[in-house]
Formats: structure tokens, sequence, C-alpha cells
């Protein structure tokens, strides 16, 4: 049994709504229990600006499944809400889940990079991973406490 750390992003259609079916989702996962799920957060966008606010939140699952096959579920929730492949880079989405922890597992493939290659210096991520994992390290050791404290979350709210 693995303990994972998958982010949710949406700044589409209602992203309370895609988060909460996002979560409803994740339950029917098989050999896959959530056990804990972070605040949803406010959060203005990062890269291309232009854009709405982010509704950003964490969520702690244990499971079984290999990385890529919770990488396939994960995929697929995400095109049966709505997700459309844009020519726009990190352009707005109904919905986005990205692993950012698999266990202590490091991996570089085409497909999947764990840790997430970026969340450190995500605030939008660390800040609801520290919520529900408030001792959580890095598989090289660092705190996420520490990442976080390098980064400005001053413009991060409640939704
Ligand atoms: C930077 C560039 C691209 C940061 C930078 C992306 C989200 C990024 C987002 C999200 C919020 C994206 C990836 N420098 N902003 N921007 N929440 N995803 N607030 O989930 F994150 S696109
Ligand atoms: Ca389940
Ligand atoms: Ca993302
Ligand atoms: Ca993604």
């Amino acid at each position: 049994m693995t303990r994972v750390y998958l982010a949710l992003g949406s700044n589409l259609a209602e992203p309370l709504n895609q988060v909460q079916a996002a979560l409803r989702a994740l339950d029917r996962l098989p050999h896959t229990q959530r056990s804990a799920t972070s605040s949803f957060y406010r959060t203005p966008p990062y890269g291309p600006p232009d854009q709405p606010d982010f509704l950003n939140a964490v969520v702690a699952l244990d499971t079984t499944l290999t990385p890529l096959a919770l990488l396939e579920h994960t995929q697929h929730i995400e095109q049966q809400q709505g997700r459309e492949r844009k020519a726009e880079r990190w352009g707005p989405r109904t919905l986005d889940l990205d692993l950012l922890l698999f266990g202590n597992l490091q991996l570089n493939t085409p497909r999947l990079t764990l840790p997430h290659y970026d969340m450190h210096n995500r605030a939008f991520m660390l800040l609801p991973l520290i919520e529900i994992a408030p001792e959580i390290t890095l598989p090289d050791g660092t705190k996420a406490t520490e990442l976080l404290a390098r980064l400005d979350a001053s413009t991060i709210r409640y939704w």
C-alpha cells in the first residue's frame, strides 16, 4: 500500500463542481482509498495570465495501483470531465489532476515524473499538501514546509 498525494486544479466550468465530481470519481477507483482532502483554495493563475483564478486542492490516497495505472485512471477522469487538449500550453482547464508524490518513489519516464517536476515552485500545490501532511518530506529529504517558506503564498485564499 502506497500513500499518494494528488493535486487537483480547475479554472473553467464551475471549478467547485468540477473538483467535487473529481473527488467522487477518485472514490470509485479500484484498490484505492481517499484518506485526506485539503481545503479548497482560490489561487491566481501562474504561467499564462488572463485566465480565471484556479480552485486548487490536494488529496491523499492509499493505493495498491502502480503509478502508471493510477495515471491512466486520473487521465480518464480528466477526459470524462471535458478536458480539452488545446494548442496553447497551460491554458484554462476544467480539471487537472497531477501526481505530486507516490510514496518515496523517484521516477523519470516520458509518461510520468515523480515527484512532480515543479512542485517545489508552486505554492498552490505545497500549501494544501502541508495542510493534510504537515511533516511531509520529499524523497530527497527536503521538508515541504522548507520549500513553501521560500515562496510567496500571500495571494492564496480559501475558495
Ligand atoms: C510558472 C507556469 C505554468 C506555473 C508556471 C504552470 C495552475 C504553472 C496554475 C494551477 C494556479 C497552471 C502550469 N511560473 N496556476 N497554472 N493553479 N496550473 N494557480 O493549478 F503552474 S499551468
Ligand atoms: Ca475506492
Ligand atoms: Ca498541472
Ligand atoms: Ca497535469
